[in-house]
């Protein structure tokens, strides 16, 4: 396996290298993570950006000159060691302010402090060339049906978007919006809680060309999806702007694992569908280095997340070019779906009249096996370095 390049466009959230590992139950177990630090290290790793929130850099309402020497440290490092931010974020859940969401928060003042807090952090991007701006709205909910009105919600959700694309327009930016779903954690149900609920939303605002998804593999799985399913969607949507790599097993709490810690299976598969659909955007990892890892183990944990990238990717191409495995797909018919179930110009009428329907025998059609089994064990098999 090759060792990472700034070419594979791996990307970290200084949230993650940086979490300090303070959980519901327990205090700190690291030390604060300097963003000087977290470039250097992740470039000698062969990382190619970070990304960040507001708050994760200057804090929450910082003074100017802290904001100002805080961007400045992080534009130095990324001059020296060649590191991007290809993305950045806004925090709109760690202050108590948020505590009933940020955009749809039940205060009307709240909700206007969130938009400029966002508004604030849409400038930065622009100045520090960032491409992406991600949302999630994790404070974006409730626990009690009848304390949010989900409608009026969603209303001043899309208020929220139309705002900010109305302003990236009018300033004339180069970025756009991907909107980041999960099912629940912090609150009990979250706004736009999977891939799908986020790409509905999308249709219904006046910029939708601005606004995508940044699906995470674990807030899926959180919600006892196929992240493969969900990301494939996306991208036939068009929709795929960015994406948040990590590990997950099962219906539980938020685990963020390494990428591929968790359902390696569904790893292999969104590995083999990003190289393949031309997906060209950050391969963002969205990770905690688990509460017992030290500095080192923060920095291995990083590291981890590239090496099974790039091994995955190495063992989705040799599954490709086996040619035991190109027959499998054809015996399965995978490829035949590709084709048009209506030839050109074909009507319902036709359908209606079409003579070789007549006398096809649904009882045979159902006998037909489809193998894929045994597809799927070729898959496992290439997986586990069998093949
Ligand atoms: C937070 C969350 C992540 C999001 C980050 C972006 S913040 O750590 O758990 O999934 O991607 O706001
Ligand atoms: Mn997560
Ligand atoms: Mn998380
Ligand atoms: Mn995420």
């Amino acid at each position: 396996v090759p060792a990472p390049t700034p070419a594979d466009r791996f990307s970290f959230g200084l949230w993650t290298v940086g979490w300090t590992a303070a959980d519901p139950f327990g205090s700190p177990t690291r030390p604060e993570l300097d963003v000087v630090e977290a470039v250097e290290e992740l470039a000698a790793r062969g990382a190619w950006g970070l990304t960040f929130h507001d708050d994760d850099l200057f804090g929450f309402a910082p003074d100017p000159a802290h904001r100002d020497r805080q961007i400045a440290r992080l534009r130095k490092a990324c001059e020296a060691t060649g590191m991007t931010v290809p993305m950045i974020t806004t925090n709109l859940f760690s202050h108590p302010v948020f505590k009933d969401g940020g955009f749809t928060s039940n205060d009307r003042t709240v909700r206007r402090l969130a938009l400029r807090k966002v508004l604030h952090n849409v400038e930065l991007a622009a100045e520090l060339g960032a491409r992406t701006f991600v949302l999630w709205g994790g404070r974006e909910g409730s626990e009690f049906d009848s304390a949010k009105d989900v409608r009026a919600a969603l209303d001043r959700y899309r208020e929220a978007m139309d705002l900010l694309c109305g302003h990236v327009l009018e300033q004339g930016y180069d970025i756009r919006f991907a909107i980041e779903p999960k099912p629940n954690e912090p609150r009990g149900d979250i706004l736009l809680p999977t891939v799908g609920h986020a790409l509905a939303f999308v249709e219904r605002l006046a910029h939708p060309e601005l606004v995508g998804v940044n699906p995470e593999v674990g807030h899926e799985q959180m919600a006892g999806l196929n992240m493969t399913h969900g990301v494939a969607q996306a991208l036939w949507a068009g929709k795929l702007f960015h994406i948040d790599l990590n590990g997950q097993r099962g219906i539980k709490y938020d685990q963020d694992l390494v990428f591929g810690h968790g359902d390696l299976l569904n790893a292999f598969s969104l590995v083999d569908l990003l190289e393949t659909a031309g997906y060209d955007g950050p391969r963002h990892f969205d990770y905690k280095p688990a509460r017992t890892e030290d500095r080192r183990g923060v920095w291995d944990s990083a590291a981890a997340n590239m090496r099974t990238y790039l091994l995955l990717r190495e063992r989705a191409a040799a599954f490709r070019a086996d040619p035991e495995v190109v027959a499998a797909l054809a015996e399965a018919g995978v490829p035949a779906l590709s084709e048009p179930t209506l030839g050109a110009g074909e009507t319902a009428a036709d359908l209606f009249a079409d003579p070789a329907l007549d006398t096809v025998d649904p009882d045979a059609l159902g006998r037909r096996g489809y193998g894929f089994v045994r597809l799927h064990q070729l898959a496992l098999e290439h997986l586990a370095g069998a093949r």
